[in-house]
């Protein structure tokens, strides 16, 4: 490993950097031919080895590699932060990742430290050196770094809350800061056009976070060439117009001047200054994976004029030319490299695959169990203030004490989202002037006023934004507890919640893990709401491994399922149904600052032995409605099931229920076709078969979209009506 030259400071940075090599001893100049020349010869060890099929895929580094030892002298592992793409395997090597750990993700053995044969190679992830769990997804890792970042100011900020705490996920999350850390954050100048690449400039340039980007140009995404991303070609001249950043443009293939550029730009960074963008120029000698020609797009002339500027001759002839090695040096250096490789190929292709009864292992939390009785405890109603009986609360409410209570218990604890805030503008707030709003439907009111602006704030109209910042501080150790403002506009996050958030800790081998909580306000019902403010679509999300998703039908489940979310060690999606926010149905008082629910568990609203009618969220109150009425009218005792969490779910109610009553309806406010009850029907068909009088029926919404005219709504989602007729008709089955 290289000699560390860490910068502390601007002055220091800059002192070493105008001496000769930018500051670089002939030492530390040799070690930086080393680590870029064995980069180089793993990426050609990995190309044979995938041709004799020993290992699976390849993706090389080439040409990028001054780049990463420039970035991996400059900063420091296991201190700093870093989100490195997948040509980064130089920077990787710098920061003290060996060989054999990378020729061990290449034949995806069970010992590799990157993801234990989950990723493909390349796709770093080094939890001793902070190198944080990456993925395949061109650009989501920006935001990640950008709430990596946050939670280490805010830890600087608040380092109480570092500390380590019984009884909830903080038993399990070491945290680790150092208050002047600074987040590495890497991609190539094809990412530059992802969406989430500009809402990360956005927030690091308002925070004045200390971030350093760096894009790795070597002109092309795959055959598409720059000019097709980037206005002008240029990136540098695009974003130059962002304020508090230190800007750097450099030719990547040189190692001193790029050390150069990353010296000053870490010392700006580190000294609380704000983030750094440094743009490389660097070339892709190889065609961008083995699965690809560049021949077919780029002529020859323009390879070779490419070739010319190869890092690894350029550094070799600039370390002849300096009389720092001679041609013996050379070839003695690059020799030894070639056996050390040698070694570790040989040792890693004797490595034992991992057992494929692990492909669950680490999907969730393997040591907090949120459908354990460690979630189980009883309401402590206190009585109210004239000593009577405590008033009854809406659902609205109860999440708003609960966030506040939670708030006081934990402060890792942050919230941001859309509006969230109650004035962005803390002026107003502090001379009286006015109220402040707390979220659109006033679910988060008053907790900025009663735990301050970092704690709870506005984020920029941008989705990912927020989910991708919250998987990011929750990867560090803070709680972020983030909201959507509605369903309908959830899937610019997407990416974030089926790629990463809930992917964290299984690609990483329970390297890393992320156990946030993102709040959705859900649903319809709501007379006027029309197709974007009243869309369900749960089972998109069921389907993720990973994800926990709650769906709580009242106030009192909705509070004790939300501390549930938020002290358990997994992420959570969980949804509010809009229209149950106010509701007179489901009211409670406030169950005590303790009081919790375990996932998986469902709630029997009413006992019944002729049809079991399973359901949650505003079906609950539907489906009761129906269920009273056919009792009086017809005499039938409907078992009504509220599942109140959809993943995990609670078969073992649903099927003693089906053998009490042999006749089951699922119903949900969610379309009918590929919802959420196919997955319990089917499972009821396979494995309750037998206990059957009848068929299983679904009520749920038409196969269409949710409409503004009453009347249209109305018709397009499940009544009580419609719920009714349902168990007339099975009853007479
Ligand atoms: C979101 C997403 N879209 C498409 C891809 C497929 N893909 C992988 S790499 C790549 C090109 C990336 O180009 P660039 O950012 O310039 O990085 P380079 O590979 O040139 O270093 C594409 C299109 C992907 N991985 N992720
Ligand atoms: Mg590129």
């Amino acid at each position: 490993m290289a000699t560390k030259t860490y910068t502390n400071s601007a002055e220091l940075a800059e002192q070493r950097t105008a001496g000769q090599y930018q500051g670089l001893s002939r030492e530390q100049l040799i070690e930086a031919y080393r680590l870029m020349y064995t980069s180089r010869k793993i990426d050609d060890r990995e190309i044979l080895l995938k041709r004799q099929q020993r290992i699976y895929f390849q993706i090389s580094g080439a040409g990028h590699e001054a780049v990463g030892v420039a970035a991996g002298f400059v900063l420091k592992p296991g201190y700093d932060w870093f989100y490195p793409y997948y040509r980064d395997r130089a920077l990787c090597l710098t920061l003290g990742a060996t060989p054999y750990e990378m020729f061990l993700e290449g034949v995806g053995a069970a010992d590799d430290p990157n993801s234990g044969g989950r990723q493909m190679p390349s796709h770093w992830s080094f939890p001793r050196l902070n190198v944080v769990t990456q993925s395949s997804p061109t650009g989501s890792q920006i935001l990640q770094a950008v709430g990596c970042a946050e939670a280490g100011r805010y830890f600087a900020a608040h380092p109480e809350a570092a500390k380590k705490a019984s009884g909830d996920y903080r038993e399990f999350k070491n945290v680790r800061f150092y208050g002047d850390e600074v987040t590495y954050v890497s991609l190539g100048d094809g990412t530059t056009s992802e969406g989430e690449f500009w809402e990360a400039l956005n927030t690091v340039s308002n925070g004045k976070l200390p971030v350093v980007f760096v894009v790795e140009d070597n002109e092309y995404a795959i055959s598409v060439p720059v000019e097709v991303q980037t206005p002008g070609g240029n990136i540098s001249r695009l974003v130059a117009g962002f304020p508090n950043f230190h800007f750097e443009e450099v030719d990547g293939t040189d190692p001193v001047e790029t050390y150069g550029a990353f010296a000053r730009s870490v010392a700006y960074c580190r000294a609380g200054n704000g983030p750094a963008f440094i743009h490389a120029h660097v070339i892709r000698p190889y065609s961008h994976s083995l699965s690809d020609d560049e021949r077919l797009y780029r002529p020859d002339a323009e390879r070779q004029r490419d070739a010319a500027r190869d890092p690894i001759t350029r550094t070799q002839m600039f370390l002849l030319r300096e009389g720092i090695l001679d041609e013996k040096g050379i070839n003695r250096l690059e020799k030894q490299v070639e056996e050390d490789l040698q070694a570790a190929v040989d040792q890693a292709l004797e490595a034992v695959p991992p057992k494929p009864e692990t492909v669950t292992d680490y999907i969730y939390s393997p040591d907090l169990d949120p459908t354990s009785s460690t979630f189980e405890t009883q309401p402590a109603v206190a009585a109210g203030s004239d000593g009577k009986k405590p008033a009854a609360k809406t659902m609205a409410d109860l999440i708003n004490a609960t966030l506040r209570d939670e708030m006081q218990r934990d402060e890792r604890i942050v919230i941001f989202g859309e509006d969230v805030a109650d004035c962005s503008r803390e002026q107003y707030l502090r001379d009286k002037q006015i109220k402040g709003k707390g979220g659109v439907f006033k679910l988060t009111a008053g907790l900025q006023c009663d735990f301050g602006s970092d704690r709870v704030f506005n984020s920029p109209l941008a989705e990912a934004n927020i989910v991708g910042r919250a998987t990011g501080m929750a990867t560090r150790g803070l709680k972020p507890v983030v909201e959507i403002q509605f369903f309908d506009y959830i899937w610019p996050a997407m990416m974030q919640l089926r790629d990463e958030l809930p992917l964290i800790r299984w690609r990483s081998n329970n390297g890393f893990s992320a156990p946030a909580v993102i709040r959705v306000a859900i649903g319809g019902y709501l007379t006027g709401g029309a197709i974007y403010h009243s869309q369900c679509g749960e089972s998109i999300f069921t389907h993720i491994p990973g994800l926990r998703v709650v769906f709580p039908s009242n106030a009192l489940d909705a509070a004790g399922l939300l501390r549930t979310s938020i002290r358990c060690d997994d992420p959570v999606l969980f949804l509010e149904h809009k229209r149950l926010y106010r509701e007179t149905f489901g009211r409670a008082p406030y169950p005590g600052p303790d009081y919790m629910i375990p996932f998986g568990k469902a709630k029997v609203v009413q006992p019944g032995t002729d049809l079991s009618v399973i359901t949650y969220g505003a079906v609950v109150p539907r489906a009761l409605q129906a269920a009273q009425k056919i009792e009086r009218e017809h005499g039938i005792k409907v078992e009504l099931i509220d599942l109140r969490c959809l993943n995990p779910f609670d078969w073992e109610t649903i099927a003693a229920s089906v053998r009490k009553t042999s006749r089951v309806i699922m119903a949900h406010e969610d379309t009918l076709s590929w919802g959420y009850g196919a997955e319990i029907v089917a499972r009821i068909a396979d494995e309750l078969f037998d206990q059957l009088d009848a068929p299983v029926r679904r009520v749920a919404a038409k196969d269409t979209f949710v409409a503004y005219q009453p009347i249209l709504e109305d018709a397009i989602l499940p009544q009580a009506d419609d719920v009714y007729r349902a168990i007339k008709e099975l009853a007479d089955y």
